[in-house]
């Protein structure tokens, strides 16, 4: 099903020269607007008219993380007070939050393109959308609440958290799509199971949007198994709107990344130089129809691959691989570099293994991995539990390179937060 089938199927060389002439357009705005972009812009030596090709936006300069925090407030604003309508935040774990502005042009193109992705994904009028992410700065529930209405299905507006009212209005409402953090998702599995409610029974879930934050295949699987929904990857960032960025189809086989509206680079991290297609690096994304606060060659920090070759539901907006990490949460222990999405991905794999986890790093550079079990199917033997703790060790050690401790805890007992789930807690004294 399409949104807006034109726009979705647009031939390759159409769809690229339609990014070229609102690249330019994108830096004559800023060009004119924001003394930020000004300066780099001279720095770099280049000008609107010096793009003539897409190959050409390398010649731009990168925009980063603490750019966006050096300008806070509203630093790269480009429109005039008066046709900004909207502010979002997004904080990082220290000093001040990023602001990101929206006009209302920005407002409508990020409705439309989360409506491409719930009508990509098979929501109709006859869905009722149970929005279970953050209401307030977050982008997370709102930009999605918006495409939602614009699709036109029954939205209801529960935010996170609250697993009894989340219930209570899955049974009465009849919802049928949720949105919701990987994390509270499983968590919310855990409640229905200990309610004695088979979603598949005694609900009417059929598709669950997942994402704001990482997670692997192995806990998609999880999600789908104990929810009875097919699980939708969605990838955003407050920078680029928030949600809608990248969307799966239902081929699901990487996110359809909507380059009508953002040009999408993969960059070695070290170096900032392209690498070649399929293989992982850092995301550098442009934005190219947004009004209020457009940004050139923004250095996302997650991990990912543009997927080669074309996908069969016919769309020809390329795909991002799932995002394995930032590179900014590499975890070094003891020299070795870790990333927690492959922490999760072996204890995901294991039946035995609940649905949450944390890991503790302590001292000089001791790491526990905290792991809850799952609750059902474990006879509770103390054999099998220490026999199941050196099969996680045992895993982990081949999948890291380095031998953490592994603790194993009740299901239910590691702390849930409602928005992005906490996985490290890194008392280290280094
Ligand atoms: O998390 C926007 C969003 C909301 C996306 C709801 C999808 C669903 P921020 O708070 O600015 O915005 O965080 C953006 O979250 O750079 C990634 O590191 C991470 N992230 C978002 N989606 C995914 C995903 C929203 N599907 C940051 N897989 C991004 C992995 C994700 N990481």
């Amino acid at each position: 099903m399409f949104w807006d089938k034109e726009i979705e199927t647009l031939d390759r060389g159409s769809l690229e020269r339609l990014q070229l002439g609102r690249l330019r357009e994108t830096i004559e705005h800023v060009a004119a607007h924001v003394p930020f972009y000004q300066h780099k812009l001279a720095e770099a030596g280049v000008e609107a008219t010096d793009i003539r090709s897409l190959d050409d936006l390398r010649r731009l300069p990168f925009t980063t993380n603490a750019d966006l925090r050096a300008t806070y407030p509203r630093g790269l604003v480009a429109t005039p007070p008066g046709e900004l309508l909207r502010l979002h935040t997004s904080s990082g774990t220290t000093g001040k939050p990023k602001a990101l502005f929206f006009s209302r042009g920005d407002v409508d193109n990020a409705a439309e393109l989360i409506a491409r992705a719930m009508t990509m994904a098979g929501v109709t009028t006859d869905d009722v959308f149970q929005n279970m992410m953050t209401y307030g700065l977050f982008t997370g529930a709102l930009v999605m609440h918006y495409g939602a209405e614009k699709v036109g299905c029954l939205v209801i507006p529960a935010g996170p958290g609250n697993s009894e009212r989340q219930l209570l209005l899955m049974q009465d409402f009849r919802s049928t799509v949720v949105h919701v953090t990987p994390s509270y998702a499983l968590y919310f599995a855990g409640y229905l199971e200990s309610k004695g409610i088979d979603p598949r029974r005694d609900l009417a879930l059929r598709k669950a949007f997942v994402g704001a934050e990482p997670y692997t295949e192995e806990s998609r699987g999880k999600i789908e198994k104990a929810l009875g929904v097919e699980v939708y990857n969605s990838y955003g960032l407050s920078e680029m709107n928030g949600p809608g960025v990248a969307f799966e189809c239902p081929h699901q086989s990487g996110m359809h990344l909507w380059e009508d509206h953002f040009i999408a680079e993969v960059v070695d991290p070290q170096t900032g130089e392209p690498v070649p297609e399929g293989e992982c690096g850092e995301l550098v994304l442009t934005t190219l129809c947004r009004e209020a606060m457009p940004i050139l060659r923004y250095r996302t920090r997650d991990i990912t691959a543009l997927v080669p070759g074309t996908c069969a539901c016919g769309r020809s907006h390329r795909r991002l691989a799932r995002i394995t990490g930032r590179t900014d949460d590499v975890l070094v222990v003891r020299g070795v570099n870790i990333y927690p999405q492959q922490i999760e991905q072996v204890l995901m794999g294991l039946p035995q293994v609940g649905r949450n986890y944390l890991i503790v790093l302590d001292g000089l550079d001791e790491m526990t991995v905290k792991v809850e079990l799952a609750g059902s199917g474990f006879d509770g033997r103390i054999e099998h539990v220490v026999r199941l703790q050196s099969e996680i060790v045992s895993r982990l050690r081949a999948e890291i390179l380095t031998k953490p401790k592994v603790e194993l805890v009740p299901e239910g007992s590691l702390p849930v937060s409602e928005g992005k789930a906490k996985r490290v807690i890194d008392n280290r004294k280094l």
